[in-house]
């Protein structure tokens, strides 16, 4: 018996060893099989068929905090706008306001001021004018200069001439002017008498020879008109002509280049209009302030002329008269103390 149990505990030790043996050999196949099927079954699926990654869920801590920094910057946007439209709204006020006081002070600006101020931008004629009054008995009627606002800003100094070669000794002839009258281009007082050149020539008198009116000077002719009984003087080389053989227009032109000329025009005058009305009628709206005409004629009817003195109105014998110098486009006045000399020189035939 003792035998048999131990063949029988030797047959269950032999069954368990045989057991486990097949056990581990079991595994150890079953690895070689998974690590063959592994390296057969590698496959990478492409990527665009792989679910793509969940995005990170915030949480609600985040969620506020990134919400309160969106509402701040949103805040400083909005301040900022709100600000900087501001400052252009005062800047815009400011602007208008500073050119509501330039306008202001241009408009109470007095207009005899302005005339003053036009007259000294204007190159030569007023200071010709000034110059020549001021060596003549005669003193220019400047009541439409006075300001009854206040008192009257002394005018600027004169503008320099518009260029080296138009007026270089100062003596108020243009180059133009000093050939006319023989004068020297370079000396403002050519016969050593005290006086400048175009200061003798608007005054009448002969820039060559010492106290010597211009009359007499070679340099110089008069012309008549029979219809309207006027006489005047002009430079020799000038042509004085009627416009279409009508005395009634008469052209002056120069000899020279410059394309400047000067006009007398004459109209019958009639009872019932003044010569005021007449010459404002002719003066395209330019203010009109009073003027003497032809010192040697000693005409005491009203005369007037436009601020620039370029064209002048004045009532000889039975008719209007307007007296115009035409300045060529490119602003100089050439001939403006020849003009004032003619003007000056204007008188009534017997
Ligand atoms: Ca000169
Ligand atoms: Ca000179
Ligand atoms: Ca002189």
């Amino acid at each position: 018996m003792p035998n048999e149990q131990e063949n029988v505990q030797d047959q269950i030790d032999n069954q368990k060893m045989s057991n486990e043996i097949n056990t581990i050999v079991n595994q150890e196949i079953g690895k070689e099989k998974e690590t063959v099927i592994n390296q057969d079954a590698i496959h990478v699926m492409p990527q665009k068929f792989l679910p793509s990654s969940p995005k990170k869920q915030l949480s609600n801590k985040q969620k506020i905090i990134l919400g309160s920094i969106a509402f701040v910057v949103f805040l400083l946007i909005v301040v900022g706008s709100m600000l900087l439209f501001a400052n252009l709204s005062v800047s815009n006020n400011q602007a208008k306001t500073d050119q509501n006081n330039v306008n202001n002070q241009v408009n109470n600006q007095a207009p005899g001021e302005q005339q003053l101020i036009d007259n000294s931008q204007n190159n030569s004629d007023s200071n010709q004018l000034a110059t020549s009054t001021a060596t003549s008995t005669e003193p220019i009627d400047n009541t439409n200069n006075q300001n009854n606002n206040g008192p009257i800003t002394p005018p600027p100094p004169p503008p320099p001439p518009t260029s080296n070669n138009f007026d270089q000794d100062r003596d108020d002839l243009s180059i133009e002017e000093e050939l006319i009258f023989g004068t020297n281009n370079n000396d403002e007082d050519t016969d050593n008498d005290g006086y400048k050149d175009g200061v003798e020539v608007v005054n009448l008198y002969n820039p060559l020879l010492s106290n010597q009116a211009l009359i007499h000077s070679s340099l110089i002719s008069q012309f008549s008109n029979q219809t309207v009984k006027y006489v005047l003087l002009k430079p020799k080389n000038w042509l004085g002509q009627a416009i279409e053989g009508n005395d009634l227009e008469i052209m002056f032109t120069p000899d020279s280049g410059t394309g400047d000329f000067m006009s007398i025009s004459a109209e019958q005058a009639t009872a019932n209009q003044t010569l005021q009305a007449w010459a404002q009628s002719k003066a395209s709206g330019a203010s009109l302030s009073a003027l003497t005409l032809g010192k040697e004629a000693k005409i005491t009817a009203l005369q007037s002329k436009t601020a620039d003195t370029h064209t002048v109105f004045a009532k000889v014998n039975n008719y209007f008269i307007k007296f115009t110098y035409y300045i060529e486009t490119d602003g100089n006045a050439y001939f403006a103390s020849t003009y004032l000399m003619m003007l000056n020189s204007f008188s009534l035939l017997k």
